[in-house]
């Protein structure tokens, strides 16, 4: 790698901490990028000889750390410099969230983040890609690169700088190939289409439309991935009038127009369709299955194709239901759910595909009175704006946390506080984008 030397320079220190361990404990995050980014330091560990246990969690708010052991948080931990100060561990962090204050470590702590770097943590790498970086240094592990270009598609980066260069790696490795074409999920082209939520196209739920689409289109509906390099670029023409039709934000054209990824190592070889699975297996907390399956478990597969459909289909469901939900504020829209599966996957394709022109802020009201905010704006409008700081910033204002990146972030609060930490949100937001 030619860029991100002092990036690599930390991850040979964390390297070097690991020397003095038998045993690590891993804590990663439960969404693809912290999946991918937990196998590829498990695969890493293996390799080296090393024992490990793995946990997945949604965050560090309720987290109590054990002692005396070597503690890994992969896809976490940056943003939560007061709980990683309280731990009486060594500590390695691989991730790519904003850091939000100075850690003061009661023992050894290596913090791999490209922020500290001067390196773009939003759209050139992932913590996967951190996760990768540090098992380069760890052992010959190349082919652990189709893995960290997951969680890179994972969180919508942009397969440059720093991922780029991961990609070339893989690519030299035989572990990834990038194919012109789309980025679209296997299956038949009809149920591709109207299931697919990375791109969404809004076919789901109309099935007159996407009969229409497809006889103007006039190709069969075969396969996805057998269709002929000519249908693709047809296919591309009419997906991305579609896109336009929708208001969809500018910047998904060439995340999904023009090439899709093979990630030839792995037990599914599309990388649209493997990251969903992943996905959808974390959302529900069936991360040891999504583990599983980045490790090569063909039975852990079956599971978690049948958890994808469900997961997906609850998912489109909830989008055609909840759009007339939204509501405006002055600078932002936002969704108030009562117990949604999900907000995340929601956020995100309101944010991008359907009304890109106000940041969007989503709470979940949890049965215990707790509220999951997922906040999502364009990268557009994130030139002006971090959500991030909007995040931290509205949650501390009614004693609850938040943080992320500055195109998506989060936070918990309690559901008496909704009304003024949304006030606070829509005022930060109208500040910033003045
Ligand atoms: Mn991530």
């Amino acid at each position: 790698m030619s860029s991100g030397l002092a990036i690599r320079d930390t991850a040979k220190k964390a390297v070097s901490l690991i020397s003095k361990h038998k045993f690590a404990r891993i804590y990663a995050h439960y969404d693809a990028d912290g999946i991918a980014g937990g196998a590829i330091v498990a695969k890493a560990l293996l390799r080296a000889g090393k024992d490990f246990q793995i946990s997945f969690l949604k965050g560090l708010n309720d987290f109590e750390p054990e002692n005396d052991e070597l503690l890994i948080f992969v896809d976490m931990g940056s943003g939560y410099s007061e709980k990683i100060s309280s731990i009486n561990s060594d500590v390695i962090i691989l991730d790519h969230h904003k850091p939000d204050g100075e850690i003061k470590p009661k023992k050894t702590l290596v913090h791999v983040n490209p922020h500290l770097f001067g390196i773009d943590g939003t759209y050139e790498i992932s913590a996967s890609g951190v996760a990768y970086i540090f098992a380069r240094e760890l052992g010959d592990n190349k082919d652990l690169a189709s893995i960290a270009i997951l969680g890179a598609i994972g969180d919508k980066q942009k397969l440059v700088g720093l991922n780029k260069e991961i990609l070339i790696e893989g690519i030299e490795a035989k572990c990834l190939e990038v194919r012109p074409g789309i980025s679209l999920p296997s299956g038949k082209l009809s149920k591709s289409l109207s299931m697919s939520l990375e791109p969404y196209l809004d076919f789901y739920g109309k099935e007159e439309e996407l009969k229409e689409f497809l006889r103007k289109l006039g190709i069969e509906d075969k396969e996805v991935d057998d269709l002929s390099l000519r249908e693709m670029q047809r296919l591309g023409d009419a997906i991305t009038l579609r896109l336009l039709k929708l208001g969809a934000y500018e910047g998904v054209f060439e995340q999904i127009i023009g090439k899709r990824i093979v990630v030839k190592n792995l037990l599914v070889k599309n990388s649209s369709s493997l990251v969903d699975i992943i996905n959808s297996c974390g959302r529900i907390g069936a991360t040891s299955t999504a583990f599983s399956i980045l490790l090569g478990d063909e039975k852990a597969l079956r599971e978690g194709v049948e958890i994808e459909e469900k997961f997906k289909r609850e998912i489109l469901e909830e989008l055609l239901k909840r759009r007339r939900d939204v509501k405006e504020g002055f600078c932002i829209r936002y969704l108030v759910m009562d117990d949604a599966p999900s907000t995340s996957p929601i956020a995100t394709v309101f944010s991008r595909y359907l009304m890109p022109d106000k940041p969007l802020v989503v709470l979940n009201i949890k049965k215990d009175g707790e509220v999951k905010v997922s906040a999502r704006t364009t990268e557009k409008l994130a030139r002006r704006l971090d959500l991030a700081e909007v995040m931290r910033l509205s949650a501390i204002r009614v004693k609850g946390v938040g943080g992320g990146h500055r195109v998506a972030a989060g936070a918990n609060i309690k559901r008496e506080n909704i009304e003024e930490f949304l006030k606070e949100v829509d005022r930060i937001c109208c500040a910033m984008l003045a």
